[in-house]
C-alpha cells in the first residue's frame, strides 16, 4: 500500500509542475490507452460468446435442445476496476490492469441442467485456441454463503490488423437455478440503506440448498428421460 502511496505523490507532484496543456495532453494519452485495453476485451468477449452461441447451435441441430437459455455479456466498469486495484494495493495503470486483473471481460453462460454446465465447459476447454488459466468449482464446493457456480478463466485470441493479442475472460457457468439464487441474494445483500442480519444470511443458505436440490432432482430426471426410448 505505502507503494501506492508513493507512486501517488510522485504523480501528484509531477502533474503540478505542468502546464494545462501538458497535463491534458497526458490525461487524453492515458485515456486513449484504457479505451483501447478495453476495445481488446471487448472483441475477447464476443469471441467467446461467438463459441457458445455455435455450441448452442450444434446441440440444437444434432440432438433437437438448446443447453444454453442465455449468455450475458459484462465489461467491469473503470469505477470497479480502479476500486479492486485499490483494494489489492496495485497501481492502476493499463499496464497493471493487463497483468492483475482477469474478470475485466466477463461472460456468464445460464444453462439447462447441471450437465450441460459441465459438458459446456470441457466443450469450450477442448478448443485449441482457448487456454485454461483457473478453475473454480462452486458447484461441486459452494461458497459459505450458497453461491453454486463453475468459473473458469481462459485466454483467448484476437487478431487484429498487425498483431495477435491473448486477453483474458471469465466465464460463469451456472444453472437456471444458480442464476435466480445468485440475481436475488446480490440484490438483497447489496441493497444500499437496509441491514442484512445473520438470520437472513442463514434464510438465503437454505434457500441455495433447496436450490441445489432441485437441480441435482433435475438433473437425475433429464438422465432418466434421455435414456428412455418409445417403444
Ligand atoms: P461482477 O460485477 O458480478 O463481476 P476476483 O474478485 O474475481 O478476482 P474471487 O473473489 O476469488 O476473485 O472471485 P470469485 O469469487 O471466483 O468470483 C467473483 C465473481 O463471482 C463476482 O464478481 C460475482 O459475479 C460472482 N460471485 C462470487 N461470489 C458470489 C456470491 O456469493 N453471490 C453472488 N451473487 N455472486 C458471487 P464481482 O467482481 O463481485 O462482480
Amino acid at each position: 500500500m505505502s507503494q501506492i502511496k508513493d507512486s501517488s505523490e510522485r504523480f501528484r507532484q509531477e502533474l503540478m509542475a505542468l502546464s494545462d496543456d501538458e497535463i491534458f495532453e497526458k490525461a487524453e494519452k492515458k485515456l486513449h490507452e484504457f479505451s483501447v485495453l478495453m476495445a481488446y476485451y471487448r472483441c475477447a468477449m464476443m469471441e467467446i460468446e461467438t463459441k457458445f452461441n455455435v455450441l448452442n447451435e450444434e446441440y440444437s441441430t444434432e440432438n433437437d435442445r438448446n443447453p444454453i437459455s442465455a449468455i450475458k455479456t459484462r465489461l467491469k466498469s473503470p469505477r470497479s476496476i480502479a476500486e479492486k486495484m485499490k483494494k489489492r494495493g496495485f497501481q492502476l495503470s493499463p499496464d497493471s490492469i493487463w497483468e492483475n486483473i482477469n474478470d475485466v471481460a466477463g461472460v456468464r453462460v445460464i444453462c439447462s441442467f447441471t450437465d450441460d454446465v459441465y459438458e459446456l465447459a470441457e466443450a469450450l476447454l477442448k478448443q485449441d485456441d482457448i487456454t485454461l488459466v483457473e478453475r473454480k468449482d462452486y458447484i461441486k464446493n459452494p461458497k459459505p454463503g450458497g453461491y453454486r457456480s463453475l468459473h473458469i478463466i481462459v485466454e483467448i485470441p484476437i487478431f487484429l490488423s498487425r498483431e495477435k493479442r491473448m486477453i483474458k475472460v471469465e466465464i460463469q457457468l451456472r444453472t437456471m437455478a444458480m442464476d435466480f439464487w445468485a440475481s436475488l441474494e446480490h440484490q438483497m445483500r447489496y441493497k444500499k440503506d437496509t441491514v442484512f442480519t445473520e438470520e437472513m444470511a442463514d434464510e438465503l443458505l437454505n434457500c441455495a440448498q433447496i436450490s441445489a436440490e432441485l437441480d441435482s432432482r433435475m438433473n437425475g430426471l433429464w438422465n432418466t428421460v434421455k435414456n428412455s426410448k418409445k417403444e
